[in-house]
């Protein structure tokens, strides 16, 4: 009778063991995949050949610097409330203020059209165009840029909303993580925005991502702004609240957009 107490509390503290590890496990491999999405870890996990740092060590490091925790290279708890932050698609390269996808990537033509291909069931379609266009309107009053809305056909910048797979390579990933994402300046796909509809948008609550915040920050991508590791920034990857009637674009952005088109000029 004894002994076999004994060994039921013997399993159950192995089943109490064995559930930790498992989620030590599946943190792991979160981040794993984080930081292959976002820091471009291609190698294997798992300690090098020759010794010293694993490439997921010297990713982790990269990413604390980005994000100014401490860096430790290991996962501890600060860095995994970071990655569990809803965010942007686009990958964090560089460290350091604005930064652009290089000064050739870029628009060459002005005015630029943008198309709203449909509509988020969470706002009214009059708020959806509303928060479309203050978010561009956001990008214009800083530099010449202009932009026309058209109704069909391609256009440059074209909007739409879609959830999961979704007819390019970065599939959505239900709600949190991802927001939305953009193509960097080009033919095609370039400039165009997705929002992940899994998500709850809102025009000006905290219940929900402001979608003219989303967007705003996703034109930036549109326009050939890469991440800024400024926690103040607009193109800073992870998502913040503001109203879009007060918003003002920060110093580091207005920067960055400049040095690719200079700035807004009265005529
Ligand atoms: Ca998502
Ligand atoms: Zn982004
Ligand atoms: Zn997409």
């Amino acid at each position: 009778m004894r002994s076999s107490t004994v060994s039921v509390l013997l399993l159950l503290a192995a089943a109490v063991s064995c559930s930790v590890s498992a989620a030590a496990v599946e943190e792991q491999s979160f981040a794993e995949t984080y930081l292959k999405r976002f820091f471009n870890l291609t190698e294997q996990s798992g300690p090098s050949a020759r010794g010293g740092v694993s490439p997921m060590s010297r990713r982790l490091r990269e990413m604390q610097r980005f994000f100014g925790l401490q860096v430790t290279g290991t996962l501890d708890t600060d860095t995994l409330e970071v990655m569990k932050k809803p965010r942007c698609g686009i990958p964090d390269i560089n460290i350091g203020q604005f930064s652009t996808f290089g000064n050739n990537v870029k628009w060459q033509k002005n005015p630029l059209t943008y198309r709203i291909v449909n509509y988020t069931p969470d706002l009214s379609q009059a708020e959806v165009q509303d928060s479309i266009q203050r978010a561009l309107q956001v990008w214009a009053s800083v530099t010449p840029l202009r932009f026309t809305r058209t109704n069909s056909g391609p256009a440059d910048i074209m909007v739409s909303f879609s959830r999961g797979a979704h007819g390019d390579y970065y599939p959505f990933d239900g709600p949190r993580g991802t927001l939305a994402h953009a193509f960097s300046p080009s033919p095609g796909i370039g400039g165009d925005v997705h929002f992940d509809d899994d998500e709850t948008f809102t025009f000006r609550s905290s219940k929900g991502y402001v979608l003219f915040m989303v967007a705003a920050h996703e034109f930036g991508h549109s326009l050939g702004l890469s991440h800024s590791s400024d926690r103040g920034a607009l193109m800073y990857p992870l998502y913040s609240f503001g109203y879009p009637d007060t918003f003002v674009l920060p110093k580091d952005d207005v920067r960055g957009i400049q040095s690719l088109y200079g700035r807004y000029k009265t005529k």
